[in-house]
């Protein structure tokens, strides 16, 4: 239903160029940490010899490398032939070379997006986290975003108010086309671009040569992050409020590694590396490889970017991709970064539709730019009644399919199309429509309506399967039925809010069942925030907005990134992983019924879903108990996983006597210090037992901690022991949770439940999700 799988592969199959021959494509020769003490001059000076080396005759290193790495890892982007990729594959300090992939921005493009000429919609309504107006924290935090660049003139980045640079930022602002260091300030504190190679469809260079946005995406997502606070925003007059990012507070860095096509492996790489050289704190990444795709840790550049700059102590928290409601389709979910969920939010477009006769209302949904007249007076007639004589299925009418309606019935009129498990989009549909001649159109869409369509300039609605008996008994129930479709009005406070909806891509990772993922599900869906000028404007609106709605997990992303942001400046000595765990513990699972969050489709949202659930980033301020994890603990994770010691002391600078130990195995991933627990493997009267550690960072150094278990039928949890007494000399407290089983867990799915540690003042839950 999403674009991207044969759009993806395509790109794939254009950059990997298989079967081409000699013809050059760009590789990513990636080749670990920086050797300590090594200056990067003389590091890229390490790496042109090392290209020339290879090379066949007449060809100079220096002109075939595209990108260097340098600060937090070492390696190169070139262009080369087949067998110089190959042979570099097997020199000395090479962990891995790889075919430069393209990776998709991770709003929700179905093939309706794109044919659109304009982009759509997403915000950061009602998310702030201030404890108190009197205590305000004492460090600046700086975000980093790898996207499609930023539109500086945006007020979301204004910088009244914001003190001096901080001396420690290194970062730069690159000039490009349209775009000099005049457009920096102090909010904006950094931009770069990097070479986007051959990210398009149609294989040429991009054109990408300035920090720049073009697409609207990046400038979206660095709002919704880090945005100032802007008063009477609103999609035209839509959606009306405040936006305000997540962190309002921090500062922001563009890497630019996306077009609106895509995004360049090599480029990614080198934003990461660039990020933790300036300086961030947080990188938000709203972006990632298609599920399908699925490579290694070690030739993914996000996996890779992400494990040095966590090594380094930058937060990176990643979009769990749209790839939903598949079970396994979450990306981005090494265990050292956070990856991010989509929800709704209690705000939904309402578009009626008002029925003749008596005029009742049918409640629809969408974004329209129309005219119609207020009075229903526009005959209405369902798409099987304007069957064509040469179309051969009334069931196709009935869904309005291409080809299958005569003109001359539906001239004037509305047309009512069921459009449940249709596979024509619904644009191909209104488009049709609109040529014919139809007034308007009301699509029957049980399927993603939680995701508003805009239609702009053609008054469409959407309705329910339920709502549509109304309409198809009105229809029937007289000789001349008569319709209008209303103007789309705002309404806030719906419930139930939030849910998880379709498209958020869901656990278990494909890469290892033993850590959950995703981590946390954050608003994205209708999301408002700024927008680019450029973009084209719907019919009869002279203005261009400066504002968009659009959904995705990239939307949601960046709001956990603000949060993660957030903590880091009242704690500004905690891990990463630290920040993560007091996010994940202290995130929420009720909706605003008081009852448990569910998904779209109606079911109890589990931790597949949503992981640990809604983000909370009040919360997240003052968790308790974090559990923590320290550079060398993802070295354990790796051995556990597979990799020998002599391919982790490529990947990164272990300490003196760094060893694999000798039972490492797939089922001691799970003992991984993570704020959830995941259990793979686990049959009939089995059971398996996982440590946790947790340390007090509450401010009460004496501190009880009691546990209470919410386990699924079928399966024993006993956590020993049941309580953990702090004092202030014992921080850190060890655990173990064995889960018991009486029958095996069901096949392709999991029994799940919390844990949750409380002192009656914090709350510090995780979520387990035990599988056959
Ligand atoms: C940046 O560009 C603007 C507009 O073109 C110009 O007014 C300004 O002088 C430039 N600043 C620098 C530092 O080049
Ligand atoms: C709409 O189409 C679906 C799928 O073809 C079908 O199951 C359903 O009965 C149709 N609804 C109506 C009202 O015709
Ligand atoms: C109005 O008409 C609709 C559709 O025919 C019907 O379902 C509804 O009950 C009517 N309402 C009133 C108040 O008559
Ligand atoms: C695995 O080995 C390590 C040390 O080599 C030991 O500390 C640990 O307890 C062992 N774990 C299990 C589950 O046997
Ligand atoms: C948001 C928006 O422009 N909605 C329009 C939908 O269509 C009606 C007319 O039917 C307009 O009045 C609304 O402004």
């Amino acid at each position: 239903m999403w674009l991207p799988f044969c759009f993806v592969a395509a790109l794939l199959l254009a950059v990997h160029g298989e079967g081409r021959g000699e013809r050059s494509d760009v590789y990513v020769v990636y080749m670990g940490a920086v050797p300590p003490r090594t200056s990067p001059s003389f590091l890229q000076e390490t790496h042109l010899r090392l290209v020339g080396s290879i090379l066949k005759r007449g060809k100079v290193a220096r002109s075939v490398v595209v990108q260097q790495y340098k600060h937090s890892f070492s390696g190169f982007a070139a262009r080369l032939s087949k067998d110089e990729a190959a042979a570099l594959r097997h020199k000395p300090g090479v962990v891995s070379v790889f075919a430069d992939p393209v990776y998709q921005l991770h709003t929700t493009r179905s093939w309706d997006f794109l044919q659109q000429t304009d982009v759509k919609i997403d915000s950061a309504r009602r998310y702030s986290a201030k404890p108190t107006a009197s205590s305000a924290p004492t460090t600046d935090t700086i975000i980093g975003l790898l996207d499609s660049g930023i539109w500086p003139e945006s007020p979301s980045f204004e910088d009244t108010g914001f003190g001096p640079v901080p001396s420690r930022w290194k970062g730069v602002c690159m000039a490009g086309d349209d775009f000099n260091s005049s457009n920096c300030n102090k909010k904006l504190i950094g931009a770069r671009y990097y070479d986007l190679g051959e990210v398009n469809s149609a294989g040429t260079r991009s054109s990408s040569n300035s920090p720049r946005d073009e697409a609207g995406h990046g400038t979206h997502t660095s709002s919704t992050a880090a945005g100032n606070a802007v008063t009477g925003a609103s999609y035209y007059g839509l959606a009306s409020g405040t936006a305000k990012g997540g962190s309002a507070a921090s500062r922001l860095a563009m890497y630019r590694v996306c077009s609106d096509e895509g995004c360049a492996g090599s480029a990614i790489l080198a934003g990461f590396d660039d990020a933790v050289g300036d300086g961030v704190d947080v990188i938000s990444v709203s972006l990632g490889a298609s599920p399908f795709f699925n490579p290694d840790f070690s030739e993914d550049p996000i996996a890779i970017g992400s494990f040095h700059a966590v090594a380094k102590g930058v937060m990176v928290v990643c979009s769990a991709g749209n790839s939903g409601p598949d079970p396994s389709t979450v990306v981005n979910a090494a265990p050292w970064i956070m990856t991010v969920a989509a929800t709704t939010i209690d705000r939904d477009f309402e578009s009626d539709v008002v029925l003749g006769g008596n005029s009742s209302a049918v409640k629809g949904g969408a974004i329209n730019f129309s005219n119609l007249d207020k009075s229903p007076k526009y005959p209405l007639i369902t798409g099987a009644s304007a069957k064509s004589s040469s179309a051969s299925r009334v069931e196709s009418a009935s869904h309005c399919e291409p080809g299958t309606l005569d003109a001359s019935k539906i001239k004037g009129k509305i047309v009512l199309c069921n459009h449940s498990q249709s596979d024509t989009s619904k644009m191909v549909k209104v488009e049709e429509l609109q040529s014919a001649g139809a007034v308007g159109s009301i699509l029957v869409n049980d399927a993603d309506r939680s995701v508003t369509t805009a239609y702009l300039d053609f008054p469409v609605t959407e309705v329910t399967s339920e709502a549509a008996a109304d309409l198809y008994k009105y229809i029937s129930s007289t000789s001349e039925p008569v319709a209008t479709i209303a103007p789309s009005i705002t309404v806030t406070e719906l419930k139930p809010a939030p849910v998880v909806v379709y498209f958020s891509s869901r656990g278990p990772s494909a890469q290892t069942g033993n850590i959950l993922k995703p981590d946390v599900a954050a608003p994205g869906v209708n999301i408002l925030a700024s927008w680019i000028p450029t973009s084209s404007l719907p019919a009869g609106q002279k203005q261009p907005s400066q504002f968009n709605l659009i959904s995705g997990t990239s939307m949601a992303c960046p709001h956990v990134a603000g949060a993660a942001a957030t903590v880091k400046a009242w704690n500004p000595t905690w891990s990463p992983a630290a920040i993560r765990s007091a996010i994940m513990t202290t995130a929420t699972q009720q909706n605003n019924n008081k009852a448990p969050m569910t998904t779209d489709s109606g079911t109890v949202a589990t931790p597949f879903d949503y992981g640990a659930g809604q983000v909370n980033p009040t919360g997240a301020l003052d968790p308790g108990l974090v559990y923590d994890l320290a550079a060398d603990d993802y070295l354990h994770f790796l051995c556990n996983y597979g990799y020998g010691a002599s391919q982790i002391k490529l990947i990164t600078s272990p300490a003196a006597g760094f060893s694999c130990a000798g039972n490492a195995s797939k089922d001691l991933i799970s003992d991984l210090n993570y704020p959830s627990i995941a259990v793979t493997g686990l049959g009939a009267a089995a059971s398996r037992t996982v440590t946790r550690e947790v340390t007090n960072v509450g401010a009460q150094e004496d501190a009880a901690y009691t546990v209470a278990v919410s386990a699924p039928d079928g399966l024993d949890v006993k956590v020993v022991p049941s309580k953990l007494e702090f004092t202030n000399t014992v921080k850190k407290l060890s655990f173990q949770v064995t889960f018991s089983s009486k029958n095996a867990p069901p096949a392709k799915s999991a029994l799940t439940g919390s844990i949750t540690w409380s002192d009656g003042k914090h709350i510090v839950r995780s979520p387990f999700a035990i599988s056959n």
